[in-house]
């Protein structure tokens, strides 16, 4: 059996003749399954039991890019540039990194991913980079069409880090495309690489077997063959996974 890796959906509102759909950017998807895993949606709910249940049937929890986290859930009032937020989206996603950080189950954040994981585990975040904490870098990349290739910036990976152990590389160039980044770390992670305006691009919770966020997007560098090398974090995060199941 392959291991089971959770993917936790967001809610997209759709166009004139289709309704709203709670599924899972296919990227992600392709992702898993390259890396040898069985990739399981999540779906969003407020019901603690039901949302139990589908965590107890997954070996590891990937929490994937998306809408900005709401600021009550680190005690701040919206500032004017907050993005879109998914209240039903912040509390499923809160609750299941709790239980996969108390349970030691492998975990894999990306883009929104790293946000809600500091933010469930105590942090808070950056409301808008422009704003807040202006830079020379371009976190969002403004050109479309280019924004999922990885020349926005690079990163600096800490050497001890299980990140710079996977990649095995300890500065190389990203994509980036948030307009939000952690502020204050969450007491249980560690920073293991920025970009050179200390941007927080990359964290790992201490003492737990595979528990790894990002600011970028691997699940597309991966898919360029310039950054195929990118493929090696999905097949960690799927080893660890097999470990428990
Ligand atoms: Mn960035």
């Amino acid at each position: 059996m392959r291991p089971r890796i959770g993917i936790s959906c967001r809610l997209q509102d759709t166009g004139q003749f289709t309704q709203p759909i709670m599924g899972v950017t296919r990227s992600y998807i392709d992702s898993i399954i390259q890396a040898g895993g069985n990739p399981v949606l999540i779906p969003l709910t407020e019901d603690t039991e039901l949302l139990r249940e589908s965590y107890d049937a997954i070996d590891a929890l990937l929490i994937p890019g998306g809408e900005d986290v709401h600021p009550r859930f680190y005690n701040e009032e919206p500032h004017p540039k907050l993005g879109k937020t998914c209240e039903i989206r912040d509390i499923t996603e809160i609750q299941l990194i709790k239980w996969a950080y108390d349970d030691n189950k492998p975990v894999l954040g990306i883009c929104r991913g790293i946000q809600v994981i500091n933010v469930a585990l105590g942090g808070t975040l950056v409301q808008d980079i422009g704003d807040q904490a202006p830079s020379e870098i371009q976190h969002r990349t403004p050109d479309s069409k280019a924004m999922w290739d990885s020349g926005a910036h690079e990163i600096e990976i800490a050497k001890d880090s299980k990140l710079a152990t996977v990649i095995g590389k300890a500065r190389l160039t990203v994509n980036s495309l948030h307009h939000q980044a952690v502020k204050s770390l969450a007491p249980k992670l560690s920073k293991t690489a920025e970009a050179d305006d200390g941007t927080v691009e990359a964290v790992e919770a201490k003492g737990r077997s595979f528990f790894i966020a990002l600011q970028c997007h691997p699940e597309m560098l991966w898919q360029r063959s310039s950054d195929a090398d990118w493929i090696t974090l999905f097949k960690a995060f799927v080893a660890a996974a097999r470990l428990t199941n």
